[in-house]
């Protein structure tokens, strides 16, 4: 704005300069003149507005051919319709076992707690009894009882168990150590297994056959015809003796 007032001032007083020297007495060109003092030099003027664009030039040389693009796979496109659904898959194995419900868990705690009344009910009953040995989950009993094989299987039916009969080894001798212990060395107690029902084929106490027998040398003999009942020595080793004599009486009574 203060420019285009200058510029209208300048105007102003050219044209103001110009009715002057209309309305002018014409001078006498012959008088002397003076020069006058040179002016200040004026400012710079304003840098004028950018050139327009000049013609487009010549089309220049072929550039060289560039080096090969480095291949990278875009990005995935969009996914795809839904196809058919196929065909129904075998059936799967069987998942595992759920964890028991509170109702199970109290089940078999109610359960677990019945066996261990039963173990002390049994373990009270053989520590009764004057002489006892422990093999396995079993118990070997006698207390002073004698009487016929007869006797002796009720004997131990009563006592909530059943004549001794050894299954291993192991329980051989665990049996031998409870005959030398309680002082039966010399009376041959009796045994569960008897050939009473087929002479010569000795079964245990429910009438299943033996799987493991100690029979000493020679036995078992039948001797006179009237041997049908096991006895056990005091080596240990088995003999066929009378059903009718009068010896002592062993139980065994398991505690699983
Ligand atoms: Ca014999």
């Amino acid at each position: 704005m203060a420019l285009l007032k200058l510029f209208l001032w300048a105007l102003l007083l050219l044209q103001f300069a110009l009715q002057m020297l209309d309305g002018a007495e014409p001078q006498n060109l012959n008088c002397p003149t003076y020069g006058g003092v040179p002016g200040t030099p004026g400012h710079n003027g304003l840098p004028g507005r950018d050139g327009r664009d000049g013609k487009d030039g010549a089309i220049g040389p072929k550039g060289e051919k560039g080096e090969s693009g480095v291949s990278v796979q875009g990005p995935p496109g969009k996914a795809g319709p839904s196809g058919p659904a196929g065909e129904k898959g075998e059936r799967g194995p069987p998942g595992p076992q759920g964890s028991p419900g509170s109702e199970s868990v109290l089940e078999s705690l109610k359960s677990e707690i019945q066996q261990l009344k039963a173990k002390i009910v049994t373990i009270e009953k053989v520590a009764s009894v004057c002489h006892f040995r422990q093999v396995g989950q079993k118990y070997y009993i006698t207390d002073g009882v004698v009487g016929t094989f007869d006797q002796g299987l009720q004997f131990c039916k009563d006592f909530g168990g059943t004549m001794v009969l050894p299954r291993t080894s192991a329980e051989n001798q665990a049996l031998l150590k409870l005959v030398v212990s309680s002082g039966l060395s010399s009376k041959k107690p009796y045994i569960g297994v008897t050939d009473r029902e087929t002479e010569g084929r000795f079964v245990d106490t429910e009438g299943k056959q033996l799987t493991f027998t100690n029979w000493g040398p020679g036995q078992p003999d039948d001797y006179k015809g009237l041997q049908d009942c096991g006895v056990i020595e005091d080596s240990g080793l088995w003999d066929d003796g009378s059903c009718g004599d009068i010896r002592p009486i062993m139980c065994e009574i398991d505690n699983k």
